[in-house]
């Protein structure tokens, strides 16, 4: 406790609480100030903050692996734990545009590990949960933070609703206590940082876009019931329709060469899947009566069809590509994909074509392919550009659940029985991992049913695997 209330006076010392008239950041003036990097100039402080962070997930029993600090101010933090503790340590980074080419966590990650984060204030809890989510997103299980300063602003009950347990070294009454005993501050100041404490609290906030409890949220809604949405895009409404009636969220890929194949394909498979998807590019034989056929084949066992032509240029040849040339794509095509590394032009010069059509798009978010560069900051600003143009994009090709917004539907390739891959980079997950733990909506499997020696029986059990999961998810107590 002597410790505790040492530390304050001196992070008052060293003017790392500052009382006053302090703007934020959100435009709100506030009467209270940290500012926690002045501590780097200060080494036995650093030294003491660091070890106060250990001991707090210590006393916490806290179990983990590895530690990860928040950047900037609690990489150092971090690294002394680590370094006297002879613990791995992760670093996140925060480079606005790194698109792919970087890593986001540097240091060995070993999926599964438990990793502890570390931070130096908490208010809203937005900062740690940004930081878990990228771990998470490596594979790390994040179950506890460990954090110097608690504001009381509703963070550790925000932390906790997202399955983070927030363990503070000093909560902000405990500052303000030691300080007014201490002479340091008068009452008055004491009680003006107390009610602006309270009157700006994020608590009973409810889940925000893209957390983990609002993708949950979310997830656990039937696709009857996302069918429903107001705002939702009418191929969306259609196939999420679809899935309900037929009882599947399969999407076979017919990757094959001939026509004829094509079409015997999509007449057997077609009363199992919810979708038929095509890369009509490498058939040998392609002629406009191959996509009338298919249509009639989508009418009469109720399936959409998406050309897989993952567009990615910019607007004005995406346009051609879609409405012309020798596949005329928009006129039979629900549903096409597209690459947004050319920026929003290249939706803008799809939706020319395909909105007065009703037609809809994902974007491709994340790829199922080894080494991909659509991960990290480059499939967040996906999703912002999906954000933008939900009136034409619906949804994502993706590896999991990335948008908590109901009216995205998630559709994932790299989809067998058993996980593994191929000898040209490709990866599979099995359907339960997919729809269940990755919260996709969609299984794209080509093939692990276009292999098999009785295709439509093949097709059946993705079909089962998949609406099993589905249902598990759907039964899934909220965590
Ligand atoms: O990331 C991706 C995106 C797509 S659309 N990974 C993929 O594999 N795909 C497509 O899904 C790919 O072009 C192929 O048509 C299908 C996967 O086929 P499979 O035989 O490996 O199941």
């Amino acid at each position: 406790m002597e410790n505790i209330d040492d530390l304050i006076i001196k992070l008052y010392e060293v003017q790392a609480v500052k009382f006053g008239t302090f703007k934020l950041k959100s435009g709100i003036t506030s009467p209270i100030y940290f500012d926690l990097r002045v501590i780097v100039s200060h080494p036995s402080l650093l030294n003491q903050v660091s070890s106060l962070l250990f001991q707090r997930a210590q006393d916490a029993g806290v179990q983990f692996d590895t530690v990860c600090g928040v950047p900037y101010t609690a990489l150092p933090l971090a690294t002394i734990i680590c370094s006297k503790h002879e613990l791995p340590m992760l670093i996140r980074r925060k480079e606005a545009k790194d698109y792919g080419t970087k890593r986001l966590v540097e240091g060995t990650v070993r999926r599964g590990d438990r990793c502890l984060v570390i931070e130096d204030v908490v208010t809203s809890g937005s900062s740690v949960l940004e930081t878990a989510e990228v771990l998470q997103r490596e594979g790390l299980s994040v179950t506890d933070a460990v954090v110097l300063m608690d504001r009381e602003q509703g963070g550790r009950e925000r932390l906790a609703r997202e399955g983070v347990s927030l363990h503070s070294v000093i909560s902000i009454s405990k500052l303000l206590e030691v300080l007014t005993v201490a002479g340091r501050i008068a009452a008055d100041t004491a009680d003006s940082v107390r009610a602006f404490v309270q009157e700006n609290s994020t608590l009973g906030a409810p889940p925000q876009n893209g957390s983990p409890a609002a993708k949950r949220a979310c997830a656990q809604l039937s696709y009857a019931a996302r069918a429903e949405l107001p705002e939702m895009h009418p191929a969306a409404a259609r196939l999420l329709q679809l899935m309900e009636e037929k009882r599947s969220n399969l999407c076979v890929s017919a990757d094959v060469t001939e026509s004829a194949e094509l079409l015997q394909l999509a007449d057997a498979l077609g009363p199992l899947v919810c979708l038929l998807k095509t890369h009509v590019d490498i058939l040998r034989d392609f002629s406009p009566g191959v996509a009338d056929t298919l249509t009639a084949l989508a009418a009469k066992h109720r399936f959409l069809i998406f050309e897989d032509r993952k567009f990615a240029d910019i607007g004005n040849t995406v346009r051609h590509q879609y409405e012309g040339g020798l596949y005329r794509i928009a006129s039979w095509s629900h549903i096409v994909n597209a690459h947004a590394v050319p920026g929003p032009g290249v939706v803008q010069g799809l939706r020319e074509v395909g909105k007065p059509l009703d037609r809809g798009c994902l974007l491709i978010a994340q790829m199922s392919s080894k080494g991909s560069l659509a991960t990290g900051d480059y499939t967040q600003a996906v999703v912002r550009m999906a954000d933008e143009h939900s009136d034409f994009v619906f949804g994502f090709i993706s590896g999991e659940r990335i948008s908590s917004k109901p009216q995205f539907v998630h559709m994932t390739p790299g989809v067998q029985m058993q996980s593994g891959g191929d000898d040209l980079g490709q990866q599979y997950s099995t359907p339960s991992d997919v729809i269940g733990r990755k919260g996709s909506d969609v299984i794209i499997v080509g093939r692990g049913i276009l292999a098999a020696a009785d295709r439509v029986q093949a097709a059946e059990l993705y079909r089962q695997a998949g609406w099993e999961a589905y249902l598990n998810r759907l039964s899934a107590p909220c965590q």
